[in-house]
């Protein structure tokens, strides 16, 4: 068993042997342990810092390509290498790499796809009592979502199965924590949680400049998810309540109509025809969401194929 475990790094010259001093160089259960670095156009020493602490897999982008893309050119890179499970962990030493065997286990033992670092975000000293309430509604939201119950869904402490790297497309630029989550989630995959203690904060995060970006883009990347996997039920209750809104002023304009006194309430029709509008509109797209759907899980189908090709070992 083969188990690759990857960085993706934006100038982390500076935190990157604090990273390597937990980093696991054998790990039970595994014959192999690679080290793969994935350096986004790093205008540091990332990458000569790395060399020197022996790692010797490394994926470059010339130019910033974004976490997510990151994320994907280092999933590729290892299972072309051969990887039965890639771990990922930050460059800003957050997260305990010592716990990386606890980490693979369930997907050793067969019992996870997708194994979750739990930084149980309720105890953290030094996150706000605001950044605890938005990580527990933004993984609420994911579970929801993605049908899961999962305590962080922002932990980018995680392992992922080979089969489940094989299954999992990600579109979204950013937010590819939760993007994964609720892939997984749809096509049922188990994914489990373990509890972990994160390290001491090195450094600001540099993913985001405030919460309410991360908000924001979050929102955005959970948005695209569940309409992705869910599109009837985003269209038809839209649909539902904008009809209801028509019913509304219909039914008020018929009661004055019926006693004789329709001519003054022309508003009523017109506000309750665009609402009718409105509600056919949104039930139109139920049925062009569910022909993409259907033509997405061809092709989803079809790539799986291809990655079963392309990384055959
Ligand atoms: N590839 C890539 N990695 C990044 C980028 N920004 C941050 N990272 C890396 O992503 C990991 C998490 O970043 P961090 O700033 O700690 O964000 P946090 O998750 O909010 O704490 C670290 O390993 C960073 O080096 C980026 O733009 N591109
Ligand atoms: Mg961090």
């Amino acid at each position: 068993m083969k188990v690759f475990i990857q960085i993706p790094c934006l100038n982390e010259e500076k935190t990157l042997p604090l990273v390597f001093e937990s980093m696991p160089k054998k790990l039970p259960y595994a014959d192999e342990v690679e080290w793969l670095i994935i350096d986004d156009g790093s205008t540091d020493k990332t990458v000569d810092v790395a060399k020197k602490l022996g790692v010797h897999h490394f994926v470059h982008h010339r130019k910033k390509m974004g976490l997510a893309r990151s994320f994907r050119d280092g999933v590729d890179y290892a299972l072309k290498h051969g990887a039965d499970i890639v771990v990922n962990t930050d460059g800003d030493n957050q997260y305990p790499q010592d716990r990386i065997a606890d980490l693979i286990k369930p997907i050793v033992d067969g019992k996870a796809d997708i194994v979750i670092g739990d930084r149980q975000t309720s105890k953290v000293a030094h996150f706000s009592p605001f950044k605890k309430l938005m990580q527990r509604v933004g993984s609420d939201v994911v579970n929801f979502a993605a049908g899961t119950e999962l305590p962080d869904a922002a932990s980018g402490f995680r392992a992922y199965s080979r089969n489940s790297l094989m299954k999992l497309n990600i579109v979204t630029k950013f937010s590819y924590c939760m993007e994964t989550i609720i892939q997984a989630g749809n096509k049922r995959l188990e994914i489990v949680s373990i509890p972990i203690q994160t390290n001491k904060k090195t450094r600001e995060s540099r993913l985001f400049n405030n919460i309410w970006q991360h908000m924001l883009q979050s929102g955005k990347a959970i948005m695209r998810s569940y309409i992705m996997y869910r599109p009837h039920v985003v269209f038809v209750t839209l649909g539902l309540v904008l009809l209801l809104a028509s019913a509304v002023p219909f039914i008020r304009f018929a009661i004055f109509f019926l006693q004789g006194e329709g001519e003054g309430h022309l508003q009523s029709l017109i506000f309750g025809s665009a609402m009718l509008v409105g509600s056919l509109l949104s039930f139109a797209l139920v049925v062009i969401a569910d022909l993409l759907r259907t033509n997405r899980i061809l092709l989803e189908d079809q790539l799986e194929r291809i990655k079963e090709v392309q990384y055959k070992k």
